[in-house]
């Protein structure tokens, strides 16, 4: 099993119920990696030394969710040159046809399109490489990364067809409580590390009043019955859907209106992210630790990769000395 998270400012509750949840039930059954993208999150510019602090933080709060350290890879994909290697091959291989029709690409560039950089654009293939790297078969993400998934198993197809059956085609798992949470401030757009707003999102390093804050400060709307016929109530549908996910229960709690509702929805997210808070506030501090499981991870992630690079070479037709 393979996944990653871009270490591009604090992971917040749709990072923790869309993927690290899922990974932390998931790390007992599959052997896992869990990447720190570093290079995807380059694609936009990043201030050297906030990636640098980002890229431990990110370290921190997989270790702080419960990832097993030990037992699994954790590392920053920069580590490993089989990501970039891979991904130039990829890249070679993929259709630009592919690449236009991928969402993430037109939101981020925006209107500024010419601006954007060619990493920015050739990201799915990275991404394919990512996954491919170590021949993986499953891939735990949040509902917004179908889309490059589903590119990753074209690409892994187009590669074999080419070169021979080498890759597995890799599962999607798109599962678990919350695949897509959505912003605080507007139920129409996913809750986002780059969204401008604070408010739009719950950081797992928020403390109980900020959580309590935010969720108070929450859009929400003028129905009285909080449950009530939630298709065309995207603000509602959502924080219900945070606190299903939170409880592992339907929310179909007797509520008096959403002050009500909203008090029990900041109790339970407060149980739930802040002793991931301390955690994480905890290991920021030993960056010595935090260096020594990314080093470590970087060394045993190398040993796969390098391993499958040698056999992509030779598919390939380059030299392997
Ligand atoms: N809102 C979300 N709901 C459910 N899952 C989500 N994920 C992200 N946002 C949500 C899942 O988290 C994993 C890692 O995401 P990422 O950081 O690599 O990239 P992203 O999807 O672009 O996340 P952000 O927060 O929006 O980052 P920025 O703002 O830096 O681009 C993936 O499995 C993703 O599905």
């Amino acid at each position: 099993m393979f996944s990653g998270i871009q270490p591009t400012g604090n992971l917040h509750l749709g990072n923790y119920l869309g993927a690290i949840k899922n990974w932390v039930a998931l790390q007992e059954k599959y052997r896992s990696i869990f990447c720190i993208v570093d290079m995807h999150a380059i694609t936009v510019p990043q201030e050297p030394a906030e990636l640098a602090r980002n890229i431990r933080l990110t370290a921190a709060t997989y270790i702080a969710c419960g990832i097993d350290a030990e037992k699994n890879i954790i590392f920053p994909q920069s580590a490993v040159a089989g990501h970039a290697e891979l991904g130039w091959i990829l890249g070679c291989i993929t259709p630009l046809g592919w690449l236009n029709r991928m969402t993430q690409f037109k939101e981020k560039a925006g209107e500024e399109r010419e601006g954007a950089s060619l990493g920015l654009y050739g990201y799915p293939a990275l991404m394919a490489a990512d996954i491919l790297l170590y021949k993986t078969t499953h891939v735990p993400v949040g509902e917004d990364q179908k889309q490059h998934l589903e590119l990753a198993r074209d690409i892994a197809g187009a590669f074999n067809r080419q070169f021979g059956e080498f890759f597995p085609i890799p599962e999607p798992m798109i599962t678990g409580p919350a695949t897509r949470v959505m912003s605080l401030r507007d139920g129409l757009r996913k809750m986002s590390k780059s969204d401008e707003s604070d408010y739009s999102r719950i950081n797992l390093t928020d403390d109980a009043d900020t959580i309590a804050l935010k969720i108070q400060k929450a859009k929400s709307d003028s129905e009285r019955d909080v449950t009530a016929n939630l298709e065309n109530r995207p603000e509602a549908a959502n924080l219900l859907n945070i606190y299903a996910a939170l409880t592992g229960n339907p929310a179909n709690g007797n509520w008096r209106g959403f002050g009500d509702f909203k008090k029990d929805l900041a109790a339970v997210a407060i149980s739930v992210i802040e002793p991931i808070a301390v955690e994480i506030r905890k290991l920021t501090k030993d960056t010595s630790y935090l260096d020594s499981i990314l080093k470590k991870g970087s060394e045993r992630a190398n040993e796969i990769a390098e391993k499958n690079m040698k056999e992509i070479k030779k598919l390939v037709g380059f030299p392997v000395f």
